[in-house]
């Protein structure tokens, strides 16, 4: 069991409250993986200050020696790639395939900043007028606050922190409690690879206890947060009254469809990945599949079939498909869906309790679920459950299965399996969702391509890819006049 502590400008201290918390193993309750300190908002001042003193010499670092310092830390994580990966099966109980890709992901965000500091251009574009010329280039904001989730320990945290980084910008990250140690290391390896002292900064707590300081901080430029649409809500209002940007990454209701001309074969193994693979908790993950009437029965009894055969267990092991849910309280709030499911008349064909078999009885396991017949308002259609229960919803063609898809507060990512040409690019036109799959499962998202949601998913940043650097930045525009004598552009000069 390892100690933690807080990185606050270089140092590594412990918290002024002097109170510490323990994650521990979601497999395995009686394992303790680490201790932390629990923050208090000095603490958060401290860390705060370290960054707005570390950000004027890191933001005159040009763009590719910042970069240099991101493949330094790529090539170390590739180092430490499955102790990483181990460590993140025991703290999020994810299995070792899953969390291999998650620090794998990591490791290409780190790759594609290591080449974006040398290509990170802006516009030059021709002015109205003779003798002068026109240009964008793109400008760090200051310290940010980056508010991380548990279920994708690395991936995520690297999602924010290198184009934050990159782009100058230093910053303070608050990861999640239940998923600590991950970012813990992450930091140790920016330090290892040469980022000066300050520019990173990391104060573990609750967001209840240090959140809203966080996010009054009038030193605080930026907040980018990915969670549930109800605190991301909560951020955006606060951050609305100071003016402060704001990139919000929130839930999901993703839908499968799957029409009558599909490869079934195919669309099967989609939805067993989407909806069962991390126990269900993606953002991303399918939480209700949409059948076409005349393949309902038949799609069903392939699934039921697939579903049972999935083995659970400690993720550490390589064989087992799908881990334990991260904490007690969601395996509660999972089970409690499940009961109003019940209630609201969707009938369940497998799964619906807790799996406590073996070594399983000293973790957070639950049976993947599957409720059928469920109507497109029943609250275990519309609301995000964040877990291995799928709702699965007959649609009479493919305008009703388009419609239904579309029947949610949340637009994050749909998917839809079809052979029918003309089917597909109608349903790419018709699907409300900010990320959409053909034969392809809804999650899996590439870390080059924009990655975020539509409706309540959001407010409208994309983070992956180059578009996450749009969040990380402020454009300036820039007009150079050498013809030597007043020109006035075209607005001013009629009449
Ligand atoms: C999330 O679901 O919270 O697209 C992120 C995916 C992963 C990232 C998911 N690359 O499934």
């Amino acid at each position: 069991m390892k100690q933690y502590k807080n990185l606050i400008d270089g140092k590594l201290v412990d918290s002024k409250s002097g109170r510490t918390f323990e994650n521990r193993n979601p497999a395995n309750w009686d394992e303790v993986v680490g201790v932390f300190p629990k923050s208090n908002v000095e603490d958060l001042n401290m860390a705060i200050e370290a960054a707005k003193k570390a950000y004027k010499k890191w933001r005159a670092v040009p763009w590719p020696m910042r970069s240099e310092i991101m493949r330094k830390v790529a090539q170390i994580m590739i180092a430490k790639k499955e102790e990483l990966s181990q460590l993140m099966t025991r703290e999020m109980g994810k299995v070792i395939k899953e969390t291999r890709g998650d620090t794998q992901e990591g490791i290409d965000t780190a790759l594609y900043a290591s080449l974006e500091g040398r290509k990170f251009y802006g516009y030059t574009l021709p002015s109205e007028l003779p003798n002068k010329s026109c240009m964008t280039i793109r400008e760090p904001l200051g310290v940010w606050s980056l508010i991380t989730p548990w279920n994708f320990p690395i991936a995520i945290p690297t999602w924010k922190i290198f184009p934050c980084l990159l782009s100058g910008n230093t910053a303070v990250v608050k990861p999640a409690t239940y998923t600590p140690a991950c970012v813990g290391e992450l930091a140790q390896i920016f330090k290892e690879a040469g980022l000066p002292d300050g520019v990173l900064n990391v104060v573990y707590g609750s967001g209840s206890e240090i959140g809203e300081a966080i996010l009054n901080h009038p030193d605080i430029v930026g907040v980018s947060f990915t969670g549930s649409s109800e605190i991301g809500k909560r951020i955006g209002e606060v951050c609305g009254k100071t003016l402060k940007r704001c990139s919000l990454e929130l839930g999901g209701k993703n839908g499968q469809v799957v029409l009558k001309d599909a490869n079934l074969e195919l669309a099967l193994e989609g939805i067993l990945w989407g909806a069962f693979g991390t126990t269900g908790q993606r953002c991303t993950a399918t939480s209700r599949l949409i059948l076409e009437a005349p393949i309902y029965d038949k799609f069903i009894d392939m699934l039921k079939a697939r579903a049972e055969a999935l083995t659970l267990g400690n993720g550490l092991n390589e064989d087992i498909d799908v881990g334990p849910l991260v904490s007690e309280s969601q395996r509660e709030s999972i089970h409690g869906y499940v009961e109003i499911g019940r209630k609201e008349g969707a009938r369940m064909v497998t799964g619906g309790e807790s799996y406590k078999q073996g070594e399983c009885a000293n973790g957070w396991f639950y049976k993947p679920t599957i409720f059928v017949d469920v109507l497109p308002t029943m609250r275990i259609a519309q609301e995000e459950i964040f877990g291995p229960v799928l709702s699965v919803i007959k649609a009479k063609d493919f305008n009703e299965a388009m419609s239904i898809l579309n029947n949610t507060v949340y637009g994050l990512s749909s998917a839809i399996y079809t052979n029918d040409l003309n089917l597909a690019h109608k349903a790419i036109e018709l699907t409300e969702t900010g990320i959409v799959y053909i034969n392809a499962p809804t999650i899996g998202a590439e870390c080059h391509l924009p990655f975020g949601g539509m409706k309540d998913t959001g407010n409208g940043h994309r983070e992956g890819g180059w578009t996450a650097y749009e969040i990380f930045t402020e454009i300036k525009t820039i007009y150079i006049d050498y013809s030597g004598s007043l020109q006035k552009a075209q607005i001013d000069t009629q009449g």
